[in-house]
This record gives structure tokens, sequence and C-alpha cells, in this order.
């Protein structure tokens, strides 16, 4: 199969192209860190090829796309896993750039990755679209604000591909996990102060990395008649809380 990966450079997406090509297939590594993806694809080998790619870029979607080699265009399965968070104010305080970014990034920019691909694996008759979620687009928590709500938006987005796309033979799910550590994401989200974002996962045993990519590479690779709908994953130890009451 061949995979493209966004936000391959770090995180979920470097793990998930190393299951995928320590499985005999082949990835498409996509972001905007060039030297991050030149160093993956020198440890993947041939089966990697690095794209530079900024998702919130419509031309260089297209451009990129338009480049490929031919060998590579056939794209069997689309993870879009470029994402982040900015910021862990209540949105009374929030930057609204910060916003912007977030809604660019986790919305615009999975929405126009999916609608440059998905034509192609229409006509085929078959591929699979995994988006990644989040357990924040389904429970709100104070500061999740408009990171919560681009989830939310990849929940109901993916749920409505499953109506268009039945009958046509291509899959789609949204993976949404939990806390999860060891990626960037915390770093990027506190702006680069890393002793707050080491701070988040203190005292916890929280997913990894491998957790998300083993379960992307087992959606991608069941039979053809199985789709995964939604996968909510989480550590043993998250689980929700009650809702808030402010009493007087
Ligand atoms: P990382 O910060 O480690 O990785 C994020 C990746 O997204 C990087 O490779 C980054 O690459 C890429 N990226 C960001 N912006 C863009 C852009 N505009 N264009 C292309 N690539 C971009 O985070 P994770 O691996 O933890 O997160 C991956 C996904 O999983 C995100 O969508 C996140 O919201 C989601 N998620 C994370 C959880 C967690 O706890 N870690 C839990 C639930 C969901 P570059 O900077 O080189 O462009
Ligand atoms: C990342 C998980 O709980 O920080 O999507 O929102 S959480």
């Amino acid at each position: 199969m061949i995979v493209f990966i966004t936000g391959a450079s770090a995180g979920f997406g470097a793990a998930m192209a190393r299951i995928f090509v320590q499985n005999g297939h082949q990835v498409l590594i996509a972001g905007r860190r060039a030297d991050r993806l030149q160093a993956l694809a020198a440890e993947l080998g041939d089966a990697a090829l690095p794209v530079v790619l900024d998702v919130t870029d419509r031309a260089s979607i297209t451009s990129v796309l338009a480049g490929l080699p031919e060998a590579w265009r056939q794209i069997d399965v689309l993870i879009n896993n470029a994402g982040l968070a900015l910021g862990t104010t209540p949105a009374q305080e929030s930057s609204l750039e910060d916003w912007d970014t977030m809604i660019a990034t986790n919305v615009s920019g999975l929405v126009a990755m999916t609608r440059a691909i998905l034509p192609d694996m229409v006509k085929r008759g078959s591929g699979t679209v995994i988006n990644i979620g989040s357990v924040a687009g389904d429970t709100p928590y104070p500061g999740g604000n408009v990171y919560g709500a681009t989830k939310a938006f990849v929940e109901q987005f993916t749920l409505n591909l499953r109506a268009d796309l039945v009958g046509t033979g291509v899959r789609a799910t949204n993976l949404a996990p939990g806390l999860c550590g060891g990626t960037e994401f915390s770093n990027v989200r506190m702006k680069g102060n890393d002793e707050a974002a080491a701070k988040v996962y203190e005292g916890t045993t929280p997913l990894t990395a491998d957790d998300i990519a083993n379960t992307a590479y087992w959606i991608a690779t069941l039979p053809a008649h199985i789709n995964i709908n939604r996968i909510e994953m989480m550590p043993t130890c998250q689980g929700y809380g009650p809702l808030n009451i402010k009493r007087t």
C-alpha cells in the first residue's frame, strides 16, 4: 500500500511511518520541517518519500500532489494527522491568531487534503481515510475551547464522509486518542515551555505514539468489508470527570 501521512516529522505521524514501512508498505511523509523528514526518510530507506507540505497552504497541496513521481501517485491510505493545540487559556483570554491557526490546520488543512485525494480513491473503488481526532472533540474541558471544537469537526466530517462514501469502497475513520505522551503536542501547546509540557504527563502512564500508530495500522489493514467509523482510546489512568456546577 501507499500511505500518505501528514504531520510525519514528529509524534504519531513518524511512528505511523515506521510501522507501515516495517510491514512492507510505502509511505509519503509530509510536514513543514524538511530536516526532520529527511532524517526519517534516511532511517526508513526507499520505502519513504519525504514531501515538504504545509496543509494550510492549498497551492502547496496541489503542487505536491501534481509533482509526485508516477510510482507514488496511487494513494491507498490517507492519514490526516497534522494538527495542533495552542494554549490552555479560557476563551475570553485566548489569542484569536492561535484559534485561526488551529482552525486552518486541524479543520481547513484536513478538509483540503481529503478533497484533493478522495476523488482518485473513489474512482478506483478503494482507499482508506484515517482522520486523527481527539477525546477533546467529544468531551469539553476548561481551556479546550477551539481545539476541542476543531476535533469535533473532525468527528462529524468523518461520519459525514461515511454517509457520502457508502457503496464506493472507500473507508473513513475518526481515530480519537486521549492523553498521549512522548510527542511534541504539549511542547507546541505550551509554546516552548517544556517544563509546563512535561507536567501534563506527571504521575501518569499515558498512551504512546506507537499505541496510536498500531491502531491506525490495524484500521488500515482490516479486510476491505470492515469500516471502523470511530475509535476513542485513552490511557487506563484517564477517565471522565463530573459536570461542573458553580454553587453560590
Ligand atoms: P506533534 O506535535 O508531535 O506532531 C504534529 C505534527 O503535525 C508534526 O509533524 C508537525 O510537523 C505537523 N504539522 C503541524 N502543523 C502542520 C501544518 N500546517 N502542515 C503540515 N504539518 C503540520 O503532535 P502529535 O503527534 O501528538 O499529534 C498528532 C495529531 O494527533 C494532532 O492532530 C493532534 O491534535 C492529535 N492528538 C494528539 C494527542 C496527544 O495527546 N499527543 C491526543 C489526541 C490527538 P511540522 O511542524 O514539521 O509541520
Ligand atoms: C489531545 C488530548 O486531552 O489534551 O487531543 O485534548 S487532550
